[in-house]
């Protein structure tokens, strides 16, 4: 197991200015930002009222109606939101509420259910909130429960070629579904890793390192990884290359791995997948920086069509050293928010349509523009920040919290009754970070992952250090 290194940001720190940014260069200077973060806090406070009197436990509150959804199984509720939002709760010095959770998951966390979850969506929500709760407060239990929730998913990645199924039974380890996608395969070395540091096991770290570098080595002539594999023969079932849905966190935990373990192998397989994605991906048009879908042997155009997933990549390319690459394609997201007020889930950048009119509550604009501000502290940032929790604030209150959009074209924009579990984890703590300058966060030495929990860079009020 690699030894851990911290603070890839620190190091990466400094007055970089973000280049000439005309399409951000909109008015900031007389935002009263602590006001504003008191502002996240009390929509947290509200929200989380809510889901205290109408669905605490539960796994998702729905926000129009009162009622509550299952996932990530479909049988049962895990308290799912609970245990996204308790990091949030506790760095916005929600104590009470953080309290009361923490209460909760002393005697009711339970995993030994006999339903099947996806592998991916559980480790990074459940595996990770639990992690980051644990670096807040340093509750045995909850890293107990880390672990115990690990160990049920290990089953999935009894492969012959390591890369995991897709979904596994929490009870009986049976799995199911092996034509996966890069995302699911390689989004676990973080909190993998941080689990087998915190509970001197390697089984999890190199589990996880072990998917990530069987996919690299599936990579084609030209250094491009496809949407589709099956991970027990190891065959590429899709062409196409992308940055956005089923491929976006793969990428992202490359550099992770990097960041926050110092591997120097995920550097090395971050850097050859870079240079092949801005090759053969990246498309200039009308003064704007988008990425293609191609196809991943060729590097032939398939679709100029953007998943809103992929509005987290300009971020995660300035942490990787191209800032001006990443602060140009954050910035061609910014211009569709200015467009639709709230991004459309799938937007075509040849044509300037939407292609799929939802939202689903999604954070990527907020995350790119918090690693952004994390790097250069450019107040450029923090409006794109600010803008993008105005229009939530906006469009997605609901009398028991916030909602998917179903429609982003109509005004006032149609909701849905939805709220995701990882609403509590994301863009909520990315704003609070990025306004508040809280003491309870470092700035300097920080990591979060893809899910936006916290396994580096917590700091108690008292300026002493967490686990
Ligand atoms: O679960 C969230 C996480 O950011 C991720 N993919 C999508 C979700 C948010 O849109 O990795």
């Amino acid at each position: 197991m690699t030894d851990l290194r911290l603070g890839r940001r620190a190091l990466l720190g400094g007055a970089v200015a973000i280049g000439a940014a005309p399409a951000l260069a909109r008015t900031g200077d007389d935002t009263d930002w602590h006001a504003l973060a008191k502002d996240v806090r009390a929509e947290m406070q509200w929200a989380w009222s809510h889901y205290r009197a109408h669905a605490f436990g539960l796994d998702q509150i729905r926000p129009i109606s009162g009622g509550a959804d299952r996932f990530p199984l479909k049988t049962q509720h895990v308290g799912l939101t609970l245990i996204e939002a308790m990091d949030t709760l506790w760095v916005m010095g929600l104590d009470a509420e953080f309290a009361a959770a923490l209460a909760w998951t002393r005697t009711h966390l339970d995993f030994a259910i006999d339903g099947e979850v996806s592998v991916f969506e559980t480790s990074i929500r459940i595996v990770g909130g639990l992690l980051s709760a644990h670096h807040a407060c340093g509750a045995p239990h909850l890293l107990a429960k880390a672990r115990d929730m690990a160990d049920r998913l290990l089953p999935a990645f009894a492969t012959p070629t390591g890369l995991p199924y897709r979904f596994v039974n929490l009870k009986t380890g049976a799995v199911r579904d092996p034509a996966t996608n890069p995302a699911e395969i390689g989004t676990f070395l973080p909190e993998w890793g941080t689990l087998s540091r915190l509970a001197g096991d390697p089984r999890y770290h190199d589990t996880a390192k072990r998917a990530v570098v069987a996919l690299f080595e599936r990579r084609s002539k030209i250094d491009l990884l496809a949407d589709t594999i099956d991970a027990v023969s190891g065959r590429w079932l899709g062409r196409r290359a992308s940055v956005g849905s089923g491929a976006d966190s793969y990428y992202e935990y490359l550099w992770d791995g990097w960041q926050l373990l110092g591997d120097a192998d995920c550097k090395r397989m971050y850097d050859v997948c870079t240079r092949a994605i801005l090759h053969y991906q990246q498309d200039r048009r009308g003064g704007q920086l988008w990425f293609a879908d191609v196809d991943f042997e060729t590097g032939a155009r398939l679709s100029t069509e953007q998943d809103e997933l992929a509005a987290f990549y300009g971020g995660l390319l300035a942490q990787g050293g191209a800032r001006a690459t990443g602060a140009a394609y954050t910035r061609a997201w910014v211009s569709v928010q200015d467009r639709f007020g709230i991004l459309p889930e799938g937007y075509d950048y040849a044509t300037g349509a939407p292609t799929q009119v939802t939202n689903a509550l999604r954070p990527e604009l907020a995350d790119a523009a918090f690693n952004h501000w994390l790097l250069d502290h450019d107040v450029a940032w923090r409006i794109v920040g600010r803008d993008h929790f105005l229009a939530m604030k906006r469009w997605n209150r609901a009398p028991f919290g916030y909602a998917d959009i179903a429609d982003v074209t109509t005004r006032p924009m149609r909701q849905a009754d939805h709220c995701p579990a990882y609403w509590w984890s994301e863009q909520m703590k990315y704003y609070y970070l990025l306004f508040s300058d809280t003491p309870r966060f470092d700035y300097q030495t920080n990591y979060l992952s893809t899910e936006g929990n916290v396994l580096l860079g917590f700091r108690p009020a008292d300026g002493s250090s967490l686990n």
